[in-house]
């Protein structure tokens, strides 16, 4: 095994989480828990105790508006701290560490397999999708539908400042979904021009209330969808619920760099990027989860039946 600097390999991850290199819930989630994985095979037993809590904390810094990463961290967190106070040996640690986190992977993408099998069936057929930015989530339940021969249209806007929605457009038209791609300002004026049956986002935090943060712009969709009358939809895994919430605090809504808007904005212009923003209950007409299809008022309840473990985990790291 050629030698790697252990921590070099977390703070490859974490920068590209931070860079959008990585990106979307699902997948940071995915690679922060491989990541942890890769480190535990390389950190020298002299001092992994000191080095595991800093690639903790960088994977915890890399983007603040990401339970789902959180949710796994801390699931490891808790089975490293249990072993470390037995006194268990380094090797047994890592053992643990390497066995927990490929747990949660296969948690996520399990529920994600369940989430599709649940939402392609909420797609009508013939009919026009409204969705913002790139939620890998969102684009299999479309995809499956397509394969399960239904035919329909997608309204997907750009998502400024980072353009993720032509990933959207992009993965969609290859799948041979037809897409007609707007600028974000235009998703009012579309929904009055197409008349869409359904509007459909993806998630990266849940609340203790079923209130959800999707990419900015997603809240400008719910308002739409009302005004026209269009169902709103989220898709999305429960282990992105944020059980901070329940115990009083707020999931954290990331600023990113203004440069991302306007990279040589002039004097005096202070130009402001938050990447996330809220979407209340009262414009969500249901959550697709692995637990079925969910009013928001449902999440917390659904969450500590299927994730028992990590509800009790995390009542214990507020973190
Ligand atoms: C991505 C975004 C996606 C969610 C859900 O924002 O808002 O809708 O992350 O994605 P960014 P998924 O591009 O800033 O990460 O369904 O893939 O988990």
């Amino acid at each position: 095994m050629t030698k790697k600097d252990p921590l070099e390999i977390i703070r490859e991850i974490s920068q590209k989480i931070s860079k959008l290199e990585i990106r979307g819930a699902t997948k940071i989630t995915i690679e922060a828990l491989k990541a942890l994985r890769e480190f535990v095979k390389y950190a020298p037993k002299e001092n992994f105790h000191e080095l595991f809590k800093d690639a903790i904390n960088m994977l915890l810094k890399s983007r603040p508006t990401e339970p789902a990463m959180q949710n796994g961290i801390k699931y490891v967190l808790y089975t490293y701290n249990n072993l470390a106070k037995k006194n268990a040996s380094i090797d047994e640690i890592k053992e643990a560490i390497e066995i927990t986190s490929m747990k949660y992977i296969s948690m996520i993408k399990h529920a994600i397999e369940k989430i599709v099998e649940i939402g392609w069936k909420r797609i009508p057929d013939d009919g026009t999708i409204m969705t913002h930015c790139h939620s890998s989530t969102v684009v299999r339940i479309l995809i499956e539908a397509k394969q399960r021969g239904k035919s329909f249209v997608v309204i997907s806007s750009e998502t400024r400042p980072m353009y993720q929605g032509r990933i959207t457009s992009r993965e969609l038209a290859k799948s041979g979904i037809k897409v007609y791609h707007i600028v974000d300002s235009a998703m009012r004026w579309a929904a009055r021009h197409f008349k869409p049956d359904l509007a459909l986002v993806g998630a990266d935090a849940i609340t203790s209330t079923g209130v959800i943060i999707n990419k900015v712009g997603s809240r400008l969709l719910a308002l739409t969808a009302k005004e026209f009358d269009i169902p709103l939809y989220v898709a999305a895994t429960l282990l992105k619920l944020d059980p901070r919430t329940a115990f009083g605090e707020y999931t954290p809504i990331e600023m990113r760099d203004p440069s991302e808007v306007w990279p040589d904005a002039p004097e005096n212009v202070i130009v402001l990027n938050p990447a996330f923003e809220t979407v209340s209950p009262e414009y969500i007409d249901g959550i697709i989860t692995e637990f079925g299809i969910i009013p928001p008022s449902e999440v917390l309840r659904a969450f500590k039946e299927l994730y028992k473990e990590i509800w009790q985990i995390s009542k214990e790291y507020r973190i």
